[in-house]
């Protein structure tokens, strides 16, 4: 502690804080405009808005930036320091557009009006910069800029982004994106986080903007809520203003400390689409998969119902196949994109309304592989560590995943930790904006995870680079790996896997000699036939180095939707109850039959893709899906598409007639996240309060009351009126959430579990001590080699992957209902490397034709030079182009995932028609 007086008082400051920080915890007011006291941001000292003055120095200090020594004494409210800093709000006031700069409610204005200055004695600088509106979201406005530096630091240190930089020179010096281009024309991904630190208005939402390009209104109510995106789980804060969202804001949460991406800050229009369905529907003329094509063409399909004759008739039919052909001819596939008393009610719903364990969600085209390795070789299927434990690592391992686009602030504190030092190593067969920062960039053949990571483990061990100790006390089956691994040396994997041994070797050796290590992964390592081989590769080489349990450690499956991580929580799984317990195991099964007054079925249910196949056999005939789009997720889908059609009853609940929803009997209008209470669990274990911001738009009911209404003509006596009431009893069914409680989630907004007592936060970091198996130890699990599911040969020469573009959500059912989502990313495209589009005589923008054994697709090629020749990518978003068409359904026979990211496909040009 460092002791010194305060305008006379003594106070105490700690290692590293600022006069101006000291002086605001002692609640003394000092101006700011440069300095923003958020996480991440860097004191600059550039603005002077917070001079004060010291005894025994001549010329007045930047408090935010100095810091106190033993003894000094430090006046804020000098006259000269009161008078200076007045003067430099006044010199900067001669050029703002207004009083209070563009954005009377941000640290200029508010600063303006608390020093009562309304105009300024000095002459305007002449040449006011002209307004850029070049991009859809975000308004330019520099002749509000004062020069603080906040957006540019907001771009480069916060979020990592570089794009902003001051660009000229002396007078001329202004805020640029890349070089002197448009903002719209730039390499800007649009997270806003320069909005919400300009401190003047210069940068602003356009969705706040009145016609003079001010901020028309002082900053409407917020509610605090959770982004309901990806499954990072960024607290947001929704400003509502006359029944619709106005402006989106990050709030200080555990997971992004107020950062946001794109899709988090501008993406909630489709709240308010004119798709939006605000009636129940119900069928009238006959199911076409065709309608899938169309939602306009499958609305003619349907009438309008109300409620009370929608609802009988969704649960009639549900009723009425249980009751003629048994609970196994239902099936339900619950929501990640609710909250987990939905999820929790859901499958209550299902287990004891159908009666059958036919229940999933999807997971099973997800992390599926994952978490069967996890539960295999570790007991417990969630992350051992938060990805904020990057910032304790020394080396990082992302594989398998591009957090950039798809969990990008997640990526935002991996970069932090780059840029701090930490080593960053990437493993992907395509490139992505995280190379950049990393010190290794493992480009390697797609579909050959096993072969390159068990040429590691071949490393570790034979080099004898494994942590011996920890491998002695903490693992089992360490014999087998061994033996296992012998021959796989990177010199006999190389040819298979396309990385030089030398790199395997150096890779690996990084790995384990760090002293912190964790490893981030995806669905590169999951969505494959032997994703759960991938999976098990990964834990193996982190119980071998012994990086597990211990800060700036662990293995961290980065969890894709809002609420996966709940939903799978919640019992959304088909083989086990709410807490991952079997459907075989006894005691369980009694636990829950004594809490829910129900007899439950021992046998597991069917996952998604084999419900899609039984029915197609017509085995299942009665399904009920809440928020989940199959009839486009689903691969090989016009086989899910035939089978869908073939149900003899579908109730779907969802926001719009999604191509699933096309196939449905009963459509059943339901809330969407910002307008609902209730938690959601991300990818950290992070439980979080999320509230509605929103009334329901007319006609709609919540997703929970709708469950309760089918739950009562099934047959259960619910009464819920609201997620509170459901908190307790799912807690009761989920002993991981012990010492978590509506209440508390209430007053805190996010509490992690495990949580071992009422008023401690929960455990981040877990499996330091010991492994929630029998023997407490983990198991190492070996994987040999496999070729994928099916290889390119002369009639589909190349590889097929899907996956995700930053803009866009899954099937695009929200965020190609978000304006400027879908104004940035509007059409479908293929990726391909230049030179193999060039090879095969194609240029960008070029319209192709993508066959594979299962169907076709058309749509505009692009050059993207992060692929490597003979891979093609194509995001599965788009209905007009359904990538899903083209993949191939073959499952991983441990977490009956499907291979999305591989199989063999032709590409040619569509003949242009004369
Ligand atoms: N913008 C956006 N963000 C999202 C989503 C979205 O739809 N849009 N969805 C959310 C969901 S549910 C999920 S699960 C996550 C998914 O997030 P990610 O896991 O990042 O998903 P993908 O982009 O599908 O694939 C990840 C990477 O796998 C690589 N890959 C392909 N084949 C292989 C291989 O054989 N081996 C390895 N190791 N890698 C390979 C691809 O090149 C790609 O870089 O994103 C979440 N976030
Ligand atoms: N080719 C290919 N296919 C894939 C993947 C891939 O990488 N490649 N990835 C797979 C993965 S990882 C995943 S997670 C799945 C995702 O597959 P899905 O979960 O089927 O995809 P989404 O588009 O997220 O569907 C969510 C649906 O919920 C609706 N919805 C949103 N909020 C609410 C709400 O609050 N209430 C209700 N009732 N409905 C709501 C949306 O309108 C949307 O229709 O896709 C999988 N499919
Ligand atoms: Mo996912």
């Amino acid at each position: 502690m460092i002791r010194f007086t305060l305008d006379g008082r003594e106070v105490a400051a700690a290692p590293g804080e600022s006069l101006w920080e000291v002086a605001t915890r002692e609640g003394t007011e000092i101006p700011h405009l440069c300095h923003r006291p958020r996480p991440g941001y860097r004191p600059d000292g550039n603005c002077r808005a917070c001079l004060v003055e010291i005894e025994g120095e001549r010329v007045l200090a930047a408090s935010c930036i100095r810091q106190p020594r033993e003894g000094m004494a430090v006046r804020t409210a000098t006259e000269r320091a009161e008078r200076a800093r007045r003067m430099v709000f006044e010199l900067l006031l001669a050029d703002q557009p207004g009083a209070a700069g563009r954005d009377a409610s941000a640290g200029f204005g508010q600063w303006t009006q608390r020093l009562g200055l309304s105009g300024s004695r000095f002459a305007p600088e002449p040449h006011a910069p002209a307004p850029d509106m070049s991009h859809p979201a975000m308004a330019v406005q520099l002749d509000a800029c004062i020069q603080c530096g906040l957006c540019e630091r907001a771009c480069r240190e916060v979020q990592h982004n570089d794009v902003i930089g001051l660009a000229r020179r002396g007078m001329e010096v202004a805020v640029s994106f890349d070089l002197l281009d448009p903002m719209g024309a730039s390499s800007c991904v649009a997270c806003g986080e320069c909005v919400q630190a300009c401190p003047t208005g210069a940068l602003l939402p356009k969705s706040v903007l009145d016609g003079a390009g001010h901020r028309a209104a002082a900053p409407a109510t917020e509610i605090a809520s959770v982004c309901p995106y990806c499954g990072v789980g960024c607290q947001v804060g929704f400003r509502v203003r006359d029944g619709a969202i106005e402006e989106v804001v990050g709030r200080d949460g555990p997971s992004n400390q107020g950062r946001l991406c794109v899709k988090g800050r501008f993406g909630f229009d489709y709240l308010a689409h004119p798709d939006r369905l605000t009636r129940p529907l119900v069928r009238i003329s006959p199911k076409d998969p065709a309608d899938c094509l169309d939602p306009r063409l499958a609305r003619t399909k349907f009438r309008e119902a109300d409620w009370e004759e929608a609802l009988a008739l969704a649960a009639g039919g549900l009723a009425r196949i249980r009751d003629r052909s048994g609970p196994n001819a239902l099936a339900g596939f619950g929501s990640a994109k609710g909250s987990n008393e939905e999820a929790y009610l859901f499958q209550k719903l299902v287990r004891t309304g159908f009666g059958t364990n036919n229940i999933d969600h999807c997971t099973r085209l997800c992390h599926a592989a994952s978490v069967a390795a996890l539960l295999e070789g570790i007991g417990s299927g969630a992350v051992t560590a938060p990805f904020m434990a990057a910032a304790e690592a020394e080396v990082i391992v992302v594989i398998g995943a591009r957090p950039t686009e798809n969990h990008p602030v997640a990526a935002t504190f991996l970069k932090e930790a780059a840029a701090r030092g930490a080593a960053l190593v990437t493993l992907d067969p395509r490139g992505s904006a995280l190379d950049r920062h990393a010190q290794e960039v493992v480009r390697f053949a797609p579909g050959r995870d096993v072969p390159m990571l068990n040429a590691m483990l071949h490393t570790v061990i034979e080099e004898g680079l494994y942590d011996r100790q920890y491998v002695a006390a903490h693992t089992e089956d360490f014999a087998a790996l061994r033996e296992h691994v012998a021959a796989l040396t990177p010199e006999a994997m190389a040819p298979l896997c396309g990385v030089p041994a030398e790199q395997l070797r150096r890779v690996a050796r990084l790995f384990a000699r760090a002293r912190t290590a964790m490893i981030l992964w995806g669905m590169g390592i999951s969505q494959s036939t032997h994703g759960t081989d991938n999976t098990r590769c990964l834990i193996a080489l982190a119980l071998l180095c012994g990086q597990v349990g211990r800060p700036g450690t662990g293995l961290h499956p980065l969890r894709g939707q809002n609420n996966v991580q709940g939903a799978s929580d919640a019992g959304l799984i088909p083989m086990m109850f709410p807490d991952y317990r079997h459907t075989d195991d006894d005691a369980a099964r009694a636990h829950l039959e004594d809490l829910w007054g129900a007899r439950l079925d021992p046998t597991p249910g069917l996952t998604v893709v084999e419900i899609m196949q039984a029915m197609e056999r017509g085995e299942i005939a009665g399904m009920y899906i809440m928020g989940e789009n199959p009839a486009m997720s689903d691969p090989d889908v016009a086989h899910a598409r035939a089978a869908l059609t073939k149900l003899e009853h579908l109730v779907v609940q969802d926001l719009f007639l999604t191509e699933t929803a096309a196939l449905a009997d009963v459509v059943l209008p339901a809330s969407a996240w910002p307008e609902k209470d209730g938690t959601v669990t991300n990818t950290n274990r992070q439980v979080q309060m999320g509230r509605a911001a929103l009334p329901l738009p007319e006609g709609v009911r919540q997703d929970l009351d709708i469950i309760v209404e089918m739950a009562n003509r099934l047959g259960l006596p619910w009464d819920y009126a609201h997620p509170r009431e459901v908190f307790p009893e799912m807690a009761a069914a989920t002993p991981s959430l012990a010492n978590i409680t509506w209440d508390r989630l209430e007053r805190e907004g996010s509490v992690t579990y495990p949580c071992h007592s009422p008023d401690r936060p929960g455990e981040a970091i877990v499996f330091g001590d010991r492994f929630p198996t029998a023997s407490g130890r983990a198991r190492f699990v070996t994987a040999g080699l496999r070729d994928p599911d099916e290889m390119p040969d002369e009639r589909y020469p190349l590889v097929l992957t899907t996956g995700r573009q930053l803009e866009h959500w899954h099937t695009g059912s929200m965020t190609r209902r978000a304006g400027m989502l879908d104004a940035l990313e509007p059409e479908p495209t293929a990726s391909l490397a230049p030179a193999e589009l060039a090879r095969r005589g194609l240029a960008p923008g070029q319209r192709l034709r993508l066959e594979t054994r299962r169907g076709a697709i058309e749509l505009a090629a692009r050059a993207d030079p992060a692929l490597p020749e003979g891979l093609v990518f194509v995001p599965f978003a788009y209905r007009e182009a359904a990538a899903n068409l083209l993949t191939n359904p073959q499952l991983d026979p441990f977490g009956k995932i499907p291979e999305f990211k591989y199989c063999a496909v032709r590409v040619e040009a569509v003949p242009t028609r004369t």
